[in-house]
């Protein structure tokens, strides 16, 4: 059984994330880890604060505080969400750890051992205005592909082609908005793309079909326009610095390099973090280096990323000429909007995570987010589907089932799971819906499809509501004790199988719908399928209590509320 490493986009530094960032990366990479994690995989989920570049930079100044510092906080500040939101890491790392820079430095000798890596002269971007060279992000302009005007020197966020800031129509300084540009000329380490594009090419061919439709086709297209040599340093004070043993001259000048240069590696250099804390018994090459099969490596990233994660970094890895592991399948998503428009960071508009968590617990967001992920297509978010949502799925489907069940049993049979009758032909069948739903389920997960997925969990609740109708042990009561006993037995069995297979999703409310039950060694962390057919896991003689509300339901003030402070509508 292959071992699973799994990792999620980096997210930059700046600033708390929204979301949109939340649903497209981390989110679905902690649902994948849990669930393979429960059914009995070794699983490592690593992520890491991507940390250099100009936006760190120019924060901290604003700041006023140096930027490792400034790094240090918003590191913190972003870790505390992401527990907030109970993504459990095996390790979040720091892409300006001393392990990535080793890592990237050594990387970087490799391929320019290779012939991969070569110094040129260019003439780069300066602003006299700004008193700097300008990096490619902060050139904005016309893009001459599609005329979108806020295009970047980088890339265009509209089209995705990728761009040189020379190549933009009327570029101005994204910092002082100065026109006044020069372009002077300086040395930068270029990686010889062009050299490997033949390479990435069989390799990209030998690997999209497990990808999803959305990151082939991008791949493709970055492939159908060419591998070109790209700088892959920049005159920054922040980032990981040129190696002075073998480009002295570039070293000495201070140059660094590009922060999509050594974010991709700092996957690597998060797991030699997380293994450098305990290494008696971690071992991060056994999870990088020459594992071609051993591990099944998955990637989770929104679709603009993709291009650097099926073809850049994936160069850099056949270049440097050591058997570094690659991704094996590419989870990408589209993006989530605000009322069909953007959610902005810059621009303040959406939802954010932190704020997310003011407003309610996480797992109502975790369920509302997968359920509803940007997997074929954009997705909007409104406050009206999510309260809906929330209540028909969470308040109403599982929430209420599981409070039903267990206050009306305490309030017939007491504090222990009654006996009643042997199960009947409606348990029988309820078994076999039970494990055929399990199976689907289980069928999405494996093929990472979180919408589906997610549908069929809801289908799983549902089957209990619908046999709990059909049954309706309020009823049976007044005539058949025993039969009503039978009935609250099985549910309380199905609320046990919820409490384990809806774990990934909503850990906490799981955890607290598990703890119901005093059982001896409730160690279960899957359900087979012969247990879902024989729902009898939570033995007759079982203690039990009644847990708080699991899921609040919104009401039309609450729902105006949210309105009120988030907006009700795109900009
Ligand atoms: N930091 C994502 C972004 O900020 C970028 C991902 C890096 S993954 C190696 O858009
Ligand atoms: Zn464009």
């Amino acid at each position: 059984m292959a071992r699973h490493l799994i990792t999620s986009a980096l997210p930059y530094i700046n600033g708390i994330k929204h979301l949109g960032n939340m649903v497209g990366s981390m989110l679905p990479a902690d649902v994948y880890s849990r669930y393979l994690r429960q059914r009995g995989h070794d699983v490592l989920y690593i992520c890491a604060t991507d940390e250099h570049g100009t936006p760190a930079e120019l924060a901290a100044k604003e700041l006023g505080l140096p930027v490792d510092e400034f790094c240090a906080q918003a590191h913190d500040a972003q870790k505390a969400v992401y527990d907030g939101f109970a993504l459990a890491f095996d390790y979040f790392g720091r892409s300006s750890s001393e392990q990535n820079v080793e890592i990237t430095q050594h990387f970087a000798r490799k391929l320019k051992e290779n012939g991969f890596i070569e110094e040129r002269a260019i003439r780069q971007v300066y602003s006299p205005t700004d008193g700097r060279f300008l990096p490619d992000r902060y050139v904005e302009g016309t893009c001459p592909h599609c005329g979108y005007d806020k295009a970047r020197g980088d890339q265009c966020e509209n089209c995705t082609r990728v761009l040189d800031p020379t190549d933009l129509i009327e570029p101005r300084s994204a910092i002082s908005g100065s026109t006044d540009l020069e372009v002077r000329e300086t040395k930068h380490l270029f990686l010889l793309q062009s050299k490997l594009q033949h390479e990435v090419e069989a390799w990209v061919a030998a690997h999209e079909h497990q990808w999803p439709q959305l990151a082939s086709s991008i791949a493709r297209k970055w492939l159908t326009e060419g591998l070109h040599d790209r700088a892959i340093t920049r005159d920054l004070d922040w980032g990981v610095p040129v190696p002075a043993d073998t480009w002295p001259e570039l070293a000495a000048e201070g140059k660094v390099f590009y922060v999509w240069f050594d974010a991709p590696i700092e996957y690597i250099g998060a797991t030699k973090e997380w293994s450098d804390r305990d290494p008696e018994n971690r071992d991060w090459k056994s999870w990088w280096f020459d594992v071609d099969t051993d591990v099944r490596y998955t990637e989770f990233m929104a679709k603009d990323n993709v291009p650097f994660h099926t073809v850049m970094f994936p160069a850099t890895e056949l270049g440097v000429r050591e058997p570094w592991k690659k991704v094996d399948v590419v989870k990408a998503f589209n993006w989530l909007t605000y009322y069909g428009g953007k959610f902005s960071t810059s621009q303040k508009r959406g939802v954010f995570t932190d704020q997310a968590l003011e407003v309610l617990p996480a797992d109502y967001w975790r369920y509302f987010l997968i359920a509803n992920a940007p997997e074929s297509d954009d997705s909007s978010f409104t406050w009206e589907h999510f309260t809906a949502t929330v209540n028909k799925d969470l308040a109403d489907t599982l929430g209420n089932f599981v409070n039903r069940v267990l206050s009306f049993s305490r309030k017939r049979f007491g504090d222990d799971v009654p006996a009643g009758a042997v199960a009947g032909e409606a348990e029988a069948k309820l078994g076999e819906e039970i494990a055929r739903l399990l199976a689907e389920y289980e069928e999405h997960m494996e093929a990472l499809q979180f919408r589906k997925a997610a549908a069929a969990l809801r289908a799983l609740w549902s089957a209990g509501n619908s046999y709990l109708e059909e049954k309706a042990p309020w009823l049976e009561i007044k005539t058949d004790q025993e039969a009503a006993a039978l009935t609250l037995r099985t549910a309380m069995n199905l609320i046990h199988l919820y409490a384990v297979v809806s774990e990934p999703f909503i850990p906490t409310s799981a955890a607290a719908m598990r703890s119901a039950f005093a059982l001896k060694d409730d160690t279960a962390t899957w359900v087979t399928a012969e247990q879902a057919r024989s729902l009898d896991a939570v033995p007759a003689g079982t203690p039990f209590t009644v847990p708080p509300v699991l899921f609040a339901k919104l009401t039309e003030d609450d729902l105006e509320a949210y309105k009120e402070r988030f907006g009700g509508e795109a900009a």
